[in-house]
C-alpha cells in the first residue's frame, strides 16, 4: 500500500467498503470487521483515561470549537495561522495525532488522537484554544480596542472577561470505527463546500483536505491514519 497521504479519503473508503463486501458472510461482514481487533479503535466511555489492549489503539476524538457568540473571529488567514500553531504546539507537547480538521469563520472541527495512554481532553481542548484566545485579544487590545466590546462575557460575579470561543468545552464525540472516522473527516472537509464558501472541498486552504489529496504544501500535515486495512 502506498503511504497514506498519497492516497485519497475517497479511495481509502472505496477500499474499505470492498474489504467488507469481501467477507464470506455478508449481512455480518460489517459488524465482524469492526469486531476484529486489529481494526478497530478502543472507545470507553471515559472522557480521561484509557487502557491500550489491542495493537491498534486509540480513541479519537472529534472536537467543536466556536466562536464567542458565533462572531467570524477566524475569518482572517492571521487568526487560522495562530489556530494552526496552536495545533502543532498540542501535537507535540501532548503527544496526538491530528488526523483531519476544518477551520471555519465562526468554528473549527478538529479529530485528535491521543498517543499517550493517560490524556485528559480537557488539556487537549486548552491546548488548542487558549493560545489563539490569547494571541487575539492581544493583537486586538493594540490594533483595534473597539471590536473588543463584542467579546465581552460579564460572568454572575460581576467580573468581566472577553471570549474568543464560546464558554465551556464544546462539543466533543468519540470515534469508534475505521470506517466512522473516514466519514468523519469527509464530513469536516466538506463543511466550506456546505456553506457555499468553496465548489471543492480541496479549494479550501483551511482544512485538511487538500492534505489527503497530495496537495502541497499545506498549512499543516496530518498525522497517519490508524490502520483501515485487513
Ligand atoms: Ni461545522
Amino acid at each position: 500500500m502506498p503511504p497514506t497521504s498519497c492516497l485519497s479519503l475517497k479511495r481509502r473508503v472505496a477500499c474499505f467498503r470492498r474489504s467488507l463486501a469481501r467477507q464470506a458472510n455478508p449481512g455480518q461482514a460489517r459488524r465482524k470487521h469492526a469486531e476484529a481487533p486489529e481494526n478497530r479503535m478502543i472507545m470507553q466511555r471515559s472522557k480521561h483515561k484509557r487502557v491500550r489492549s489491542f495493537n491498534n489503539p486509540g480513541e479519537a476524538h472529534e472536537l467543536t470549537f466556536s466562536c464567542f457568540h458565533g462572531l467570524q473571529l477566524l475569518s482572517k488567514d492571521r487568526t487560522r495561522q495562530w489556530f494552526i500553531g496552536a495545533m502543532r504546539r498540542a501535537r507535540r507537547d501532548l503527544k496526538l495525532s491530528i488526523l483531519s480538521y476544518v477551520i471555519m469563520p465562526e468554528h473549527v472541527h478538529i479529530i485528535v488522537w491521543p498517543q499517550e495512554p493517560d490524556y485528559n481532553i480537557a488539556d487537549i481542548r486548552t491546548a488548542l484554544k487558549v493560545p489563539v484566545q490569547r494571541k487575539a485579544l492581544r493583537f486586538l487590545r493594540s490594533k483595534a480596542p473597539r471590536f473588543l466590546s463584542q467579546m465581552k462575557d460579564v460572568q454572575p460575579s460581576g467580573k468581566v472577561h472577553h471570549r474568543f470561543w464560546q464558554r465551556g468545552g464544546g462539543y466533543d464525540r468519540n470515534v469508534i470505527e475505521p470506517y466512522t472516522l473516514l466519514q468523519m473527516i469527509e464530513y469536516i472537509h466538506n463543511n466550506p463546500v456546505r456553506r457555499g464558501l468553496v465548489e471543492k472541498a480541496t479549494d479550501w486552504v483551511w482544512s485538511s483536505a487538500r492534505f489527503y489529496a497530495g496537495i502541497r504544501p499545506v498549512p499543516i500535515e496530518m498525522d497517519p491514519l490508524p490502520s483501515l486495512d485487513s
